[in-house]
């Protein structure tokens, strides 16, 4: 199939180019880019900050990640980290196959919900087939059926000053000296309406397993598989991210990693 898509490595070859032209250039929006009030300069390293401006600035938010055939699906969708939660709430949901689950939506939205699964699964979905990029340095390609979180967000009504959606997760995990916090992520609004970001309900054909994240995960296509929260239990509509979890966007990037984790 062809590459559509930039190689992160080719990305910063791009933009290390552009980057080096902005004074010579003295091109207005990338200067306003790379020094505007950048939502996430507060707690991103600048790094990252450029990597995330450059990629807004020259990837078309619409632009689909690489979408595979059946031929190409290979091996079950391999479950990583957390795969068997022991959360109580999410023990109790599970015992009884998810049937009191509610996916709470919250935060800047006119009309907060809470989702039933069966509400989520009449919902128009979408099914694709897709590759998944651990961090790690292993991939899988994957069918995954789902409702697009844009039409969860038009339903809830998305308030103007809306930057970002949070997916808190009901899963912990331990942080060392009997310290845990629970799982969460966060993207910005361009990726939260992307057409293939979905909330997963279905894998490879069949209902979602609890390896992979029942009863609901994010697909982010266009980013790094920490960023597609399992085991997902609400959404929150922000402006900022500072006051969530550690302040950094997610249960990893509390930890170090990059929140902007485009491929
Ligand atoms: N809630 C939750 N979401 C998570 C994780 C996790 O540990 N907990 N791991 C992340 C990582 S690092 C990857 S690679 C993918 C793995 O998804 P999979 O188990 O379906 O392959 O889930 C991501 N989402
Ligand atoms: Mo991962």
């Amino acid at each position: 199939m062809t590459r559509l898509f930039v190689s992160r490595r080719r990305f910063m070859g791009i933009a290390g180019v552009a980057a080096s032209t902005v004074p010579l250039a003295g091109c207005d929006m990338l200067d306003g880019l790379l020094a505007g009030d950048d939502p996430v300069r507060g707690f991103l390293a600048s790094a990252n900050t450029l990597t995330y401006r450059l990629q807004r600035l020259l990837i078309p938010v619409d632009r689909l990640a690489p979408e595979f055939s059946e031929s190409e699906i290979r091996q079950g969708q391999r479950p990583n980290g957390s795969t068997d939660p022991t959360d109580p709430a999410y023990l109790a949901l599970k015992d009884a196959e998810f049937a009191a689950y509610r996916l709470n939506v919250s935060g800047l939205v006119e009309r907060p919900m809470q989702l039933t699964l069966d509400e989520l699964r009449n919902m128009p979905s979408r099914t694709q087939i897709t590759r998944h990029d651990c961090v790690e340095g292993w991939s899988c390609v994957a069918k995954w059926t789902g409702v697009p979180l844009a039409r969860v967000l038009d339903e809830a009504g998305v308030k103007s000053d809306a930057r970002y959606v949070v997916f808190h997760c009901f899963d912990s995990m331990s942080l060392g000296l009997g310290g845990s916090a629970a799982y969460y992520e966060s993207i910005d609004m361009i990726d939260a309406r992307h057409p293939q970001t979905i909330l997963a309900h279905g894998l490879n054909g069949t209902l979602l397993p609890v390896a992979n994240g029942a009863p609901l995960r994010v697909r982010i296509e266009r980013q790094l598989g920490y960023k597609m929260a399992k085991y997902i239990r609400a959404i929150e509509v922000v402006s900022d991210l500072s006051k969530i979890g550690g302040g950094r966007g997610g249960y990893w990037e509390d930890l170090g990693y990059d929140w902007y984790a485009g491929i």
